[in-house]
């Protein structure tokens, strides 16, 4: 290995670099060892190793600097996270699961780093989706560069700063890769992608996954993006190509990525035994290229430290290893009661007072698209870091035609004129690629940005469902409270349009208010969406602002503009009709069809109580009981299909606490279990109609 070249680098570089990397590449695989031993001695609980990867992992980090560029490293990183300065207590910590675990306190696997004063974003376990936040952090600088009250606020901005993200051979299979090397080439983003290919994704041989078998190979036409291709487990190859990545990036000269050939000795975790599905001989050619073995045989050669330097070295490391072991299995585990804390933010509550602020309003009353837009136009104005994007949101994509064009501004108008008014760094199209819609605008969030992201409709939230549900969810609680992504969802939903059908009718929400730590809130009119949006904005929590699209542009849920400081907390249900026969707790497109329902009602001397629920997750059961309490029957009622439906929790809930109080069942009136139809006549058949309403209704007084 010792080749001319490789000297001549070497000697380019100070013994310090050289010989760092050596002490850095040792700890990290005796950390690997102490973990594996911990296992088997049932103090750790999991093992993931990063074996095989150190040379890559500490020659990158060299390149790069902690607590100023921006660090998304994967399960491998170990060697990596080590060189850019955490500590061995910090992952022995981990590996215990220990209350003082500075990655999760305990609350993830071994290996999933974070830190937040180094700036390594807390690691998830999905295979890739982590390529997205970089992008999203990528995407932070390029905002904060271009809106400079946004950069002061921020509260870390480099100019030259990078966004560094590792993955497998196998992550590249994932699309969240593509949709992110298409916009992060698209816009020149300053990411750092190091792919270690290590030639297998648990089991399965990079012939088998990628085509052509080179990830390297593929993406080399991609405009902006320098490639580079290194042996992963030489040290001075992987210098090298990651010095002229980080360069490029700094430079702004787009995005780089190093595909670095890595081994994986240790089979893929200590549940996996790779003798089983890899032949003894390629086991053996492996071994040879051991980097750490490599690179000490090289160190000695060279003359650069003597064997009793290097024992010197072992014996220091292999000490403060024991030294951390020590601590970490006397520290304390984490307190069961403590397992709840930090789904949402524990020092700002939507639910509060705070966030109770009462209308001034003015002018003639407006339909519920245009409030949204007055709500975003506010909140853009009031902060610099409110930025809008999604499919189509712009008015034009091409800057140069606002003056000529009257534009767009998403597919319902309800970021008209944001573009106009904000500017294109502040409200922009996107590529229709909504797992990366989501996964970036988490990325910007965890840089102090508050996305306001669009779904263009409800029926294709579904590529995102990744991101929400394992990644947007889980930022704050997995962290255990150091990082966060507040941002806003906003998706128009729903059908009684005619002629929307299976694709553009679809509801959803209790699929998404089944997940902790994610707001979930419905207006059913334009005063509500207005108050309710800016709480979610000014939340520190991910909200999901579901809009019943139908009701855009109602005549009658119209209000004039309640002015730019209206709010509504999370969690308050409006009393829409006061009754004492029959409460009928429902939300969304359905509360105007109950109201009609309850004219007909009265009628028949049958006063219905009618709660909007409006926030879904969380929501107003104290309204809920006082108001069952009082009538003594209740009907849920909603849009979505029945079965497992948000009905199924509240009619539950009911039964459970409010059962001495109930004078009938609880009933639930909701969508048919099947997907909405093209043909009016057939929708009508799926949806609950004002005429079902009166017939429960009546059913239930009966009772
Ligand atoms: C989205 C997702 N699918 C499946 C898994 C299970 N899984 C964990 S690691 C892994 C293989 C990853 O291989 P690669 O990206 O090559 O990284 P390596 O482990 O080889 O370093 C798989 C399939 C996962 N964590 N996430």
């Amino acid at each position: 290995m010792a080749t001319t070249t490789h000297v001549q680098k070497a000697h380019k570089l100070s013994r310090d670099i050289l010989v760092g990397a050596y002490r850095t590449m040792f700890l990290s695989r005796r950390l690997d060892d102490k973990e594996i031993q911990l296992k088997r001695l049932n103090r750790a609980f999991f093992q993931i190793n990063g074996v095989g990867h150190e040379a890559i992992g500490v020659a990158a980090a060299m390149h790069l600097k902690p607590g100023y560029d921006w660090f998304h490293p994967y399960y491998r990183d170990r060697a990596f996270c080590l060189q850019i300065g955490m500590t061995p207590l910090d992952m022995m910590l981990g590996s215990v699961g220990a209350k003082s675990d500075p990655n999760s306190g305990g609350r993830q696997m071994p290996s999933h780093w974070s830190s937040k004063p180094l700036h390594i974003i807390s690691e998830s376990s999905p295979t890739g989706t982590q390529i997205l936040h970089a992008v999203g952090a990528a995407e932070a600088s390029v905002y904060f560069a271009a809106v400079r009250e946004a950069a002061e606020l921020a509260s870390s901005f480099h100019a030259d700063e990078v966004s560094y993200v590792s993955f497998g051979d196998g992550a590249s299979s994932e699309g969240e890769f593509w949709e992110s090397l298409n916009w992060a080439c698209l816009r020149k983003l300053p990411v750092m992608y190091v792919v270690q290919d290590n030639g297998y994704a648990i089991s399965v041989p990079v012939d088998m996954q990628t085509a052509g078998g080179s990830i390297s190979g593929l993406v080399r036409s991609y405009p902006n993006l320098l490639t580079l291709e290194c042996d992963g487990t030489d040290f001075l190859e992987s210098y090298e190509a990651a010095g002229k990545a980080v360069e490029h990036v700094r430079r702004r000269l787009g995005p780089a990525l190093v595909h670095a050939h890595c081994i994986r000795p240790y089979s893929h975790s200590l549940s996996d035994d790779e003798r089983l599905y890899k032949r003894e001989e390629i086991r053996r050619q492996e071994a040879k290229r051991d980097p750490l073995i490599k690179w000490q045989k090289f160190l000695l050669a060279e003359r650069l430290v003597s064997e009793n330097e290097l024992k010197e070295i072992e014996t220091a490391i292999d000490k403060d290893i024991r030294q951390a072991t020590d601590k970490a299995l006397e520290a304390e585990p984490p307190k069961p009661e403590t397992v709840m804390l930090y789904l949402t933010s524990p020092t700002v509550d939507p639910t509060s007072d705070q966030f109770d602020h009462p209308p001034k309003f003015h002018g003639e009353p407006k339909t519920m698209v245009d409030l949204i837009n007055a709500c975003l136009r506010d909140e853009m104005g009031r902060d610099p870091r409110v930025v809008v994007f999604g499919e189509d949101v712009a008015d034009c994509a091409h800057e140069e035609d606002l003056g000529k064009l009257k534009g767009k501004g998403g597919v319902f108008k309800v970021t008209h004129g944001l573009q106009r008014q904000f500017g294109s760094a502040r409200c922009y199209n996107v590529p229709i690629a909504e797992a990366s819609i989501v996964g970036r605008a988490i990325g910007m969030a965890t840089r102090g940005l508050k996305p306001v992201v669009e779904v263009q409709f409800f029926d294709y939230i579904w590529p995102a469902m990744m991101q929400i549900r394992d990644e947007l969810t889980t930022l704050r609680w997995r962290s255990n409270n150091v990082f966060s992504c507040p941002l806003v969802i906003r998706a128009p939903i729903g059908g009684y349009l005619a002629g929307g059908a299976i694709y553009h009718s679809q509801s959803g929400e209790s699929i998404f208010t089944h997940l902790p730590g994610l707001r979930v809130v419905m207006p059913s009119t334009a005063l509500d969406a207005n108050g309710l949006l800016r709480t979610a904005i000014r939340s520190d929590d991910p909200v999901l602002f579901l809009e019943p699209k139908h009701l855009y542009r109602q005549t009658h849920n119209r209000s004039p503009y309640p002015g730019r400081d209206y709010m509504i907390p999370f969690g308050k249900a409006k009393l829409v009709r006061e009754g004492d026969e029959l409460t009928i707790i429902t939300y969304g497109s359905l509360v105007v069809r109950a109201m009609q329902a309850a004219k007909t009602l009265e009628q028949e001397g049958i006063q219905a109580e009618i709660l909007d629920l409006r926030s879904l997750n969380p929501y107003d059961w104290e309204l809920i009981s006082a108001s069952v309490k009082k009538t003594s029957r209740a009907l849920v009622l909603h849009e979505d299909a029945i079965s497992w439906g948000y009905g199924a929790e509240i009619a539950a809930r009911i039964a459970e606490e409010l059962f001495e109080f109930l004078d009938a069942p609880v009933r639930r009136l909701a969508g048919k279990d099947v997907y909405i139809p093209y043909h009016p006549v057939l929708e009508d058949a799926v949806l609950p109609q004002p005429a079902d309403i009166v017939k429960m209704a009546r059913e239930l007084t009966a009772y």
